[in-house]
């Protein structure tokens, strides 16, 4: 459970998003600081990585359309989602789009902050922030916390500005 009464608190995260976006990159990334060849997930990894005196336990979920029905089974107790999109993959962010506002539906995580990841910033096409933003019309979303950051997982950029953000916003009683 999450309580930032103590110096160690706890947070669990789940993250999200079509396959191919770069979640499992992400994780690594942030959990050892190094780029790891992936392959694509079938299942699930979890991994702890420690920041801002938060011990986050981050799933990431293989985004397949396969298998993305089997994300609701990881959605109980959680705080935050992490939500990946590959920024220069335009034939797709209508389906992106789609799967983020089913998430926002979901009663389970109806208390959870959403961070959302506009990766691969490094592809030419690349949509910015702004652009995602529009995109996945994050305006719509009401009475929840969340944030948009420009990340490239490759190159290790924007990844931990994301996770200042959600340990801020956790701290100060989000999620
Ligand atoms: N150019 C570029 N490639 C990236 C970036 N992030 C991830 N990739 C590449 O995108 C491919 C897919 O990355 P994964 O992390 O396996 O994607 P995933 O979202 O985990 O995919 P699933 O497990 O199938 O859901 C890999 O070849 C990564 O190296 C990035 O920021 N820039
Ligand atoms: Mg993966």
């Amino acid at each position: 459970m999450f309580s930032s009464l103590f110096g160690n608190s706890e947070a669990r995260i789940l993250v999200l998003g079509l396959d191919n976006a770069g979640k499992t990159t992400i994780l690594y990334r942030l959990q050892m600081g190094e780029v790891v060849s992936t392959i694509p997930t079938i299942g699930f990894n979890v991994e702890t990585v420690q920041y801002n005196n938060i011990k986050f336990q981050v799933w990431d979920l293989g985004g397949q359309t396969s298998i993305r029905p089997y994300w609701r089974c990881y959605f109980p107790n959680t705080q935050a989602v992490i939500y990946v999109v590959d920024s220069s993959d335009t034939d797709r962010i209508l389906v992106a789009k789609e799967e983020f506002h089913a998430i926002l539906e979901e009663e389970e995580l109806k208390g959870a902050i959403v961070l959302i990841f506009a990766n691969k910033q490094d592809l030419p096409g690349a949509l910015d922030d702004a652009a995602v933003t529009e995109a996945l019309e994050l305006h719509k979303i009401k009475s929840r916390q969340w944030a948009i950051f420009k990340t490239c997982a490759i190159k290790g950029e924007g990844l931990f500005e994301g996770l200042d953000w959600l340990s801020n916003t956790l701290k100060s009683g989000g999620g």
